[in-house]
């Protein structure tokens, strides 16, 4: 099973993320281990943590680009949807 989200990418352009349903649960374990206060979104202190993790670098600049590239509705913090947003990327990253 495949679903597929649209409209993640900033400023309105259209993409298109696969996910198999076995991944997106897998994501929600992660996005929910790394929201350590449980607010529903990472702030910008949970995203430096989950950059470490996947051995990202995390010069605060790059926290700060980041949160800017993938918080799409400004709120200051990665949603879920947002979250799978960079998700997608990092695995694209990896796996050229
Ligand atoms: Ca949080
Ligand atoms: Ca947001």
């Amino acid at each position: 099973m495949t679903l597929y989200l649209f409209g993640l990418a900033p400023n309105g352009l259209q993409s298109t993320i696969n996910f198999t349903a076995q991944e997106l649960a897998s994501f929600k374990e992660s996005f929910d281990a790394f929201d350590t206060n449980s607010d529903g979104s990472i702030n910008a202190r949970e995203l430096r943590s989950l950059l470490r993790l996947v051995g990202e670098h995390v010069h605060t600049k790059s926290i700060t680009d980041t949160m800017k590239e993938f918080d799409t509705n400004n709120d200051q913090g990665i949603d879920f949807n947002e979250f799978l947003a960079l998700a997608n990327k990092l695995i694209k990253n990896r796996t050229p």
